[in-house]
């Protein structure tokens, strides 16, 4: 549970360095081209991954307790499916919240777990290792900082090997950068490896609305939060009440879409990029897409990706889906 203690932790990691910027390529390549566009992994700056925090407690954001109803009601059958004695390594990991009742069930069967989180965002993976520590001293964490194009960490880990994406995180991507990092995944794996994949799965388009336009608006936040960002990192002079947070569902392309809508026309100075950008009124910056898949292609999804489908849990509304595949 995140306590509000954790959030203000959260934003004041305390000993692992920080990488250094490197927003400005991205930043420069989005914002000069039509239609306007950002990478979603820059919504996780220290502030944006204790935003992300805020959003998985609302009362209308249902992937996250859905996902974890699941963990908690099947996690014994899940371990149970694993080869003797794994290490666990997870994509995105944030702070590993639902992961601790994997490894709370994984501890009930083998005596230790190495336990290998990697996230962009420091801030939330030094939360994820204070607090699986704390609660599991039979946990050895060891985060590592990067992003997902870098997989060389996962040789690092012992064999047999579980490697965790959950979160439906994968929805963020692209179809085809999905099942390139599978197959990326893949390829640092040995025959009887799994990945266990979790996804979020289309459904009433009412629900999935409310939950990327929450009443509080904190997804609003996480989504002005990259303008605020690029203002720190990069000598931006952006006024993030100039956007409007826009979220609405793409019916054809299976996937909710996050945008910021400049509500006027504007020019926006970006220092460190020595350019200035030019918003025409209703212009948008394309933030975030977060696909929904069914779980027939959920199994195609990892049958691409180079893994054999085992088994997959769902929720009694077949909200989320959660997938163990296997490299045979
Ligand atoms: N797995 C957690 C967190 C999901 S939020 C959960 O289920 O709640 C998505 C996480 O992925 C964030 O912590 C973000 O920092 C991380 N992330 C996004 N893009 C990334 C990338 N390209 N490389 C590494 N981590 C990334
Ligand atoms: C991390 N990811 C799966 C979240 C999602 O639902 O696509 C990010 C998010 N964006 C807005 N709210 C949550």
């Amino acid at each position: 549970m995140i306590t509000p203690e954790h959030r203000n932790r959260i934003s004041t990691p305390t000993s692992m360095p920080s990488p250094a910027p490197v927003i400005a390529g991205d930043v420069l390549l989005g914002l000069t081209r039509m239609p306007k566009s950002l990478p979603p992994k820059l919504l996780y700056d220290a502030e944006g991954s204790a935003l992300f925090e805020k959003i998985t407690c609302l009362p209308e954001y249902y992937p996250t307790r859905t996902e974890a109803s699941i963990l908690m009601t099947h996690a014994d059958d899940i371990c149970g499916r694993l080869g003797p004695d794994v290490s666990v390594s997870e994509l995105g990991a944030g702070t590993a919240t639902k992961t601790r009742i994997l490894l709370r069930s994984l501890l009930r069967q083998q005596c230790s777990v190495n336990y290998f989180p990697l996230d962009v965002s420091d801030a939330a993976l030094q939360l994820a290792k204070d607090e699986v520590e704390r609660e599991m001293g039979a946990v050895n964490v060891h985060p590592q900082i990067g992003d997902f194009e870098d997989l060389g960490f996962l040789k690092l880990q012992p064999s047999p090997r579980l490697v965790l994406y959950i979160g439906s995180s994968i929805g963020n991507l692209e179809h085809g950068e999905a099942i390139a990092l599978l197959r990326n995944v893949a390829q640092h794996l040995s025959s009887g490896d799994q990945l266990l994949l979790g996804v979020d799965l289309v459904k009433d388009a009412n629900v999935m609305h409310a939950a990327y336009n929450d009443s509080a608006g904190i997804t609003a936040s996480f989504n002005k939060n990259l303008l605020v960002r690029i203002n720190r990192e990069l000598g931006g002079q952006f006024e993030p009440d100039s956007f409007n947070h826009v979220s609405f569902w793409n019916h054809k392309a299976s996937r909710m879409e996050l945008h910021l809508e400049s509500m006027r026309p504007q020019s926006v100075r970006v220092d460190a990029l020595d350019t200035t950008l030019q918003f025409y009124q209703g212009e948008r910056i394309h933030t975030e897409n977060s696909y929904k898949y069914t779980v027939e292609r959920l199994k195609d999804l990892l049958q691409r990706g180079g893994f054999e489908v085992e088994h997959t849990w769902t929720d009694p509304h077949c909200w989320f889906a959660v997938s163990l595949g296997m490299i045979i």
